[in-house]
């Protein structure tokens, strides 16, 4: 005890920062801080950002805002202190339009916004690099100018400066070349305060010497040079210390998916000019032809070829199946590897196995009308259950439950449940608890029948009856939690009499489900839950209007799905958005990167099952807004996977034996 005492004591003091040390705690990360990745925002598209290719390389065109829509407050870099560094560099690589005489443009500034003070500063102007600060002392304070001669920087190129600055000594380097280096009389100041700054980004402040050409990279590197980390480079205009993500990516990659994008429109009138690289993304307009191509890789190539190359997907492969598949499931095996289940029509149904690029059969099981699959765990235990339609030889009507074998390696069957021309399975846990819900579309005639979840038995290690729900024409299960809570929702298709019937959403409270919220449907097929940030939203495929005596018409197929959002303070679904559709069957959402995407099965537009399918992209304050047409037939389901070579959606048709996957093009 004694001893841990005289330790405490001997420690203390050492604990203590020792005053003759006088090091100060820097005020940011010392690591690059992406000062252009501040001012655009991770949402690239709703910001009105303009990004533009030009020469193989990306950049921002800021000018196109107000200076204040790039800036933001220092104190967010600066969030320990409010000191700037005392010793630091700047990378900027960028693009310039040729200046007249005497105009000068800011790359960089820190404002003391209250005062109206430049702290520091970044400008150009036709013949000079200016870099600028305050200096302040006892006798007041003034701007203290650093000009380094720029005149190569004016050739429509890009270049890579790096502005290194310690103390009284201030170096730039362009393009990883020889340093210019100037000793100022005033060094950079050593407590430069940044408290109630902005940093500018292509401003100072104003719309005058706004910066008109092209921003690619503005990196802040407290504490060292950044040639030490850039230099030497293979692509030394271009270096990278750190670049937004906007502007990442191969150019010449479709990146459709990603960000709004815009080629720099050159384009050269008359015979073939040259196409090399320094003429990559520019046009050629053959005015005898009166042809357009575009320079990519080096090569001429007409746009027409060039679109097609635009596409969002591609076909990747065909897989013709046993029969018509109404249902898909795609799910891994931990060690074995991806599969997908597919829901045949006839006799027997597939699983398929992901081999050298591409689904292989693996395995047939017979079914009986499968509508679809449902794969889950139990611990280590690998089920998939099967809903089917029709009724088996013997005449029952039965659905089944297999088990993976991990000796065979096969799916072997596990438990039969009685259903009742079942649509759908859903799977999931609540409490730690196992649970199945079947859908059970009809008895005979009769559409109002019960629907039954079964739950997990552990010591006889079945599924057993544990609630029935009444539902009208039963399709889909949905099962999702929001918090602490378990929801469970139905789409109910039909009542005998009408499809404009509710479709219920049940909340499990003390050991049930129980009413939670109803939506008038129109023979709704699906339901898919999605969340987009801290967002809930609930998608609801429409199939069609019908009622009893009444004749079907094509516009009872064209009619809106829609998109509901959980309100939380309402405590309930509210619309969000209407969709039209063609006897819509399915909703999937699957997010590229920070992109968010629906993609619905249109399967029948009142004459024919060659309908379009349609990928909508999550436009925020927009909400959904189409953005590709897939051409599908009697599509039924789709469904989004992805292996380390990509992302993937593969889609099944309830009206001929062929599956397609379709890979996402992505940079
Ligand atoms: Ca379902
Ligand atoms: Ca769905
Ligand atoms: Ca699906």
């Amino acid at each position: 005890m004694s001893a841990l005492l005289t330790l405490c004591v001997v420690l203390l003091p050492l604990a203590t920062p020792g005053r003759g040390a006088q090091r100060r705690e820097p005020c940011t990360d010392l690591r690059p801080l992406d000062v252009l990745a501040e001012v655009v925002p991770s949402d690239g598209a709703a910001g009105g950002v303009r990004t533009v290719q030009v020469l193989g390389a990306r950049g921002l065109q800021l000018s196109a805002a107000p200076p204040h829509a790039w800036s933001f407050p220092a104190s967010r870099i600066f969030f320990r202190c409010d000191l700037f560094p005392e010793e630091f560099s700047i990378v900027v690589t960028l693009k310039v339009p040729r200046l007249p005489p005497k105009k000068n443009e800011y790359l960089l500034t820190v404002v003391a916004e209250e005062r109206d003070v430049l702290l520091l500063g970044l400008r150009y102007s036709s013949t000079h690099l200016h870099f600028l600060f305050l200096s302040e002392d006892m006798a007041g304070a003034w701007q203290t100018r650093v000009s380094f001669r720029s005149a190569s920087l004016m050739d429509s190129q890009w270049h890579t400066l790096v502005l290194a600055v310690s103390a009284g000594s201030f170096s730039l380097i362009m393009d990883c070349g020889l340093p210019v280096d100037i000793m100022a009389d005033v060094p950079f100041p050593a407590t430069l305060s940044v408290r109630g700054a902005r940093v500018f980004v292509g401003s100072r402040r104003r719309t005058k010497g706004l910066f008109t050409g092209l921003v690619r990279q503005l990196v802040l590197l407290p504490g060292s040079d950044a040639t030490l980390r850039l230099c030497p480079s293979r692509n030394a205009q271009l270096a990278e210390l750190s670049i937004p993500r906007v502007l990442q990516g191969k150019p010449g990659d479709n990146e459709v998916l990603k960000y709004p994008y815009e080629a720099d429109m050159k384009v050269t009138l008359g015979s073939r000019p040259p196409c090399t690289k320094a003429q990559d993304a520019t046009f050629w307009f053959d005015t005898a032809r009166k042809e357009l191509h575009l320079c990519a890789s080096s090569q001429w190539v007409s746009v027409l070829a060039a679109k097609a190359k635009l596409d969002y997907v591609e076909e990747h492969q065909r897989l013709p199946t046993n029969s018509e598949t109404l249902g898909l499931e795609v799910f891994g095996i931990p060690g074995v590897g991806l599969f997908v289940a597919a829901a045949n029509r006839k006799a027997k149904s597939a699983v398929y196995k992901w081999t050298d690029g591409k689904f292989v059969s693996y395995q047939n099981i017979p079914t009986h009308q499968a509508q679809s699959w449902r794969h889950f765990t139990i611990g280590r235990e690998i089920f998939l259950a099967v809903a089917n339609f029709g009724p088996n030889e013997k005449g029952q009507e039965v659905s089944v439950i297999y088990k993976w074998s991990h000796r065979k390696l096969k799916f072997t069957p596990y438990q039969r449940i009685a259903t009742h021309s079942a649509r759908d399975w859903e799977a999931f846990e609540v409490d730690g608890e196992h649970f199945l819900a079947v859908a059970n579309h009809r008895e005979g005639d009769n559409h109002n029948i019960d629907s039954v979840i079964y739950k997990w038995n552990p010591s006889t290690r079945l599924f057993e009856a544990n609630q029935t729900i009444a539902t009208s024409g039963a399709y889909d299960w949905e099962f999702f939690t929001v918090g602490p809570y378990s929801f469970l929702v139905v789409a109910n298709t039909f009542n005998g009499t009408s499809t404009k019937v509710h479709s219920h959403l049940y909340i499990w409270l003390v050991g049930s489900f129980r009413l939670f919220q109803s939506f008038l449907t129109l023979g709704a097929a699906d339901w898919e839950v999605f969340r987009i940030g801290d967002r809930l939203f609930l998608a609801v495929a429409n199939s069609h209007s019908y009622d009893v005596g009444m004749q079907l018409r094509n516009d009872s197929y064209t009619i809106n799905s829609v998109i509901y959002e959980l309100n939380v303070t309402a405590q309930a679904f509210v619309k969000f958005q209407d969709i039209p559709t063609c006897s819509a069957l399915d909703w999937e959402f699957f997010s590229v990167g920070e992109d968010h995407f629906l993609v619905v099965a249109n399967s029948f537009d009142g004459e024919s099952f060659s309908v379009n399918s349609i990928i909508y992209r999550w436009q925020g304050y927009e909400g959904f807004v189409a953005v590709h047409s897939l051409p599908t037939f009697g599509c039924r389901d789709w469904e989004t996977f992805a292996t380390s070579a990509g992302s993937y959606l593969i889609y099944s048709s309830a009206k001929e034996p062929l599956s397609r996957v379709l890979r996402l093009r992505t940079t």
